[in-house]
Formats: structure tokens, C-alpha cells, sequence
């Protein structure tokens, strides 16, 4: 079975389409993981988002957090309420295609992978200059400093091995870094993932991330991981 939680702030104008994308999606869902739950997690939106996702409850399960959470807080309080062994995630924005769940899924051959991610770095993607460039360089950091062949470690759709990210949950961040961080956590432990290209749309709504804030903090929880998971290694081996 396939959780699917999406974590959702001020998305109002996004809900419906993503919930129409899913409305033609879910028995091709169905026919690949057995079963799916699609759990949206909304942050006290200050719009109309949590009457909206209430109003699509063919297709979400709807959390309403009692206190903000985070874009990472809200993902953990999903798995919480989630029965999947696998854990999909995306975006509240119309950016990524349910489908691609699939596509995801096609890649894994082992099933030893704890990560199956997209991939939003190819020429029929609607990244922008600015984004474009800062996950080009995120791309060659985990290259040259991580040994890693991640192409496009903040990608916002992928799958999880459940049993993985549980055993990771208090490491990793309640902010927007939460999906980077796991990026991190995978090549840093050197485990098997796949990687495949995803379709990227551009958004509806306005955009949570900024920019040089946002990608200044991901290196820094790059740096904080890889110092921790290091010192732990180092203890072990003591
Ligand atoms: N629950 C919750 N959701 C959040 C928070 N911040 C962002 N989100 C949601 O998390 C998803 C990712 O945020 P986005 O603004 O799309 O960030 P992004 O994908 O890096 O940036 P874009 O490429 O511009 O879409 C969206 O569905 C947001 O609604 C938050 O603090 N809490
Ligand atoms: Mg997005």
C-alpha cells in the first residue's frame, strides 16, 4: 500500500485541480501498490484551504494541525496517520503528476531502495532560471562532496520506504528542508535509491520557498547531518 501525504499551506487555488489529478489517476495507483490513502495535511492556512480539502474528501483525508507544524512537521504528523509501507510525498501546487508515482515505481527493480526520486533537471521541465541553476549546484555538491549520484536531491515528489524514514524521523528537520535532508541521509549512508525524470508544471498559487533564505539552509542541514551521522560512525567504530 501506497500513503501519499501532501503537506498543504495557503493552496486554495490548487486543491482542486490536484484533487482532479488524482480522480483520474487513483485506479492506475491502485493497480500498482495495491491500495493508496492520500492525506493532506493542512498548517492553519489562513485561505480557504481546509474547507476546500473537506470538500474533496473522495480523494484526501484531511488533517487540520492544531499548531503550525512545517512543511517537514506536517509530513511527520501524515506518517503518523498513515498505514502504507511505502510513503509517497508531493506538492499541494499542481506541479507534479500523480502518475508519476508510477513511473517512480516502474524504476525499482531490488526493492532494497529506501528512496525512488524524481527528477526535475531535463528539457521539458518547467524549473526556472534561478531554481534551475541552484539545483544544478545542489546536484554537483552531492557529487563532489557527498560521492552521490543524486541528480535532484529537493525534487518534492518520491517515495519512501516507510520503515526507513521512521528510523530517521527525530534527525530530520520540520521546515521546508525535510525532503533535501533526506536526500542527504540517503547518500550519506550510502543506501540504494533510483532516480527517474517527473513531469514539473508550473505552479498554481504562490510559492513558500525563497530562494537564497531557503537554499542557505539546506546546505546548512547538508553540513549538520553529514557532521552527526559522521561523529556517530566514529563512535561506533570506538
Ligand atoms: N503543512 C505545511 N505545508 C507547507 C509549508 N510550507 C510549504 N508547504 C507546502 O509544501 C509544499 C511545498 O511548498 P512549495 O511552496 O511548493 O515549495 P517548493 O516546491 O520548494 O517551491 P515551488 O517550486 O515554487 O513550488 C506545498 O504543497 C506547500 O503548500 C508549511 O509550513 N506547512
Ligand atoms: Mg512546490
Amino acid at each position: 500500500m501506497l500513503s501519499i501525504i501532501i503537506p498543504c499551506l495557503n493552496e486554495e487555488r490548487a486543491i482542486a485541480e490536484v484533487a482532479d489529478k488524482f480522480r483520474v489517476r487513483i485506479p492506475m495507483l491502485r493497480k500498482h501498490f495495491g491500495n493508496v490513502e492520500i492525506l493532506a495535511v493542512d498548517d492553519r492556512s489562513t485561505d480557504n484551504s481546509a474547507q476546500l480539502l473537506k470538500q474533496h474528501s473522495d480523494v484526501y483525508i484531511t488533517i487540520v494541525n492544531e499548531t503550525r507544524a512545517g512543511y517537514g512537521g506536517a509530513i511527520k504528523i501524515g506518517l503518523r496517520r498513515s498505514i502504507g509501507k511505502f510513503i509517497g510525498i508531493m506538492d499541494m501546487d499542481a506541479t507534479y503528476d500523480p502518475a508519476d508515482f508510477v513511473t517512480l515505481k516502474m524504476k525499482s527493480q531490488e526493492n532494497d531502495e529506501v528512496l525512488l526520486l524524481g527528477n526535475r533537471i531535463h528539457r521539458d521541465s518547467a524549473l526556472n532560471g534561478l531554481r534551475w541553476v541552484g539545483n544544478s549546484l545542489f546536484k554537483s555538491m552531492f557529487r563532489l562532496a557527498l560521492d552521490s549520484k543524486i541528480h535532484d536531491p529537493s525534487c518534492g515528489i518520491r517515495i519512501f520506504k516507510r520503515q526507513w524514514l521512521e528510523e530517521h524521523l527525530t534527525t530530520l528537520p520540520d521546515d521546508l528542508s525535510f525532503a533535501f535532508a533526506t536526500s542527504v541521509m540517503c547518500a550519506i549512508q550510502k543506501k540504494p535509491f533510483v532516480q527517474e525524470n517527473v513531469h514539473y508544471y508550473h505552479r498554481i498559487g504562490e510559492s513558500k520557498l525563497q530562494e537564497f533564505r531557503d537554499g542557505f539552509r539546506f546546505l546548512n542541514v547538508a553540513w549538520r547531518l553529514s557532521r552527526d551521522t559522521k561523529a556517530r560512525l566514529h563512535e561506533k567504530s570506538l
